[in-house]
């Protein structure tokens, strides 16, 4: 995977490129990254690259020129043949989740846009970007950051960076839930003891306490993603249902399935 990114702060990259998950991803040869400065693309002395907002209002914005060439030179002119997927960071793009990380985990070529002022003039996003991606409902002062979360976020999915791919498929919200709690040693620290469970060897019994543990912390914390999974579940089972499964009629697990749904919707 190749991964481009546009902004005014090229020095804010270094440190975070070269440490941990990402600098040995990049060390193996399984992420490229280049970071490019928008004003090496500004053509007038003063390397303009921002301007008063139409309307009035506090603040500036950035312009439709440097960064359109410059989003066109990175990436190519948009469109469907367009060599990479364009996308700036900004709270008005749809929110970052694991699901749209897995998929972007699969592109070859993203380029990264940061805005900085107070936004973007919006025949940039019209002209030159293909998505806008947010990282959480309150305003930074510019999409460096929110590009380092959606790059730390990407590397650890491309295949070959963690060291137990396994981690990343049962980590938080793999399953669409939180994780539940965990624990290392002491058995004993200040009193609290690690549950006995965890300490059984008895697998089917960790893995299950483990799933009540993630649902009911879920349930607590985020019922949201709770009601989230449920949605999902159901639709998989109507689609199951639609299919009958090929069992032409339905097969006892329609029953118990349909059994668990309506357990489920009285709950
Ligand atoms: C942001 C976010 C964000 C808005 C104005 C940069 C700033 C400035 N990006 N998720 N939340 N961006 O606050 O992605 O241009």
């Amino acid at each position: 995977m190749r991964i481009d990114i546009i902004t005014l702060f090229p020095e804010l990259f270094a440190p975070f490129l070269d440490v941990s998950f990402v600098g040995q991803a990049r060390e193996k040869g399984l992420v490229e990254v280049a970071v490019h400065d928008l004003r090496d693309w500004t053509t007038d002395r003063h390397r303009t690259v921002d301007d008063s907002p139409y309307g009035g209002g506090p603040g500036m914005l950035m312009a439709p020129e440097p960064l359109v060439p410059a989003i066109e030179e990175v990436a190519g002119p948009k469109g469907p043949d367009r060599p990479a997927h364009v996308v700036a960071m900004s709270p008005q793009g749809a929110p970052l989740t694991q699901p749209r990380l897995g998929e972007l985990a699969g592109v070859d070529r993203l380029v990264l846009v940061c805005g900085r002022y107070e936004g973007i003039d919006d025949r940039v996003y019209e002209l030159a970007i293909d998505e806008e991606i947010s990282i959480g409902d309150y305003v930074l002062s510019g999409g460096e950051v929110p590009a380092m979360v959606l790059i730390e976020g990407l590397v650890r999915l491309v295949p070959g960076v963690l060291g137990n791919p396994e981690s990343a498929r049962i980590d938080s919200f793999g399953g669409g839930l939180l994780e539940g709690p965990q624990y290392t040693r002491p058995p004993i620290y200040r009193g609290l003891a690690v549950p006995e469970v965890l300490r059984s060897g008895d697998h089917a019994a960790i893995a299950r306490w483990r799933a009540e543990q993630a649902l009911e912390r879920t349930r607590k914390r985020r019922p949201d993603l709770v009601s989230a999974r449920e949605d999902r579940e159901a639709v998989t089972d109507a689609g199951v249902d639609a299919r009958g499964d090929g069992s032409g009629g339905g097969s006892g697990a329609d029953e118990d399935r349909g059994a668990k749904r309506d357990a489920k919707r009285e709950s």
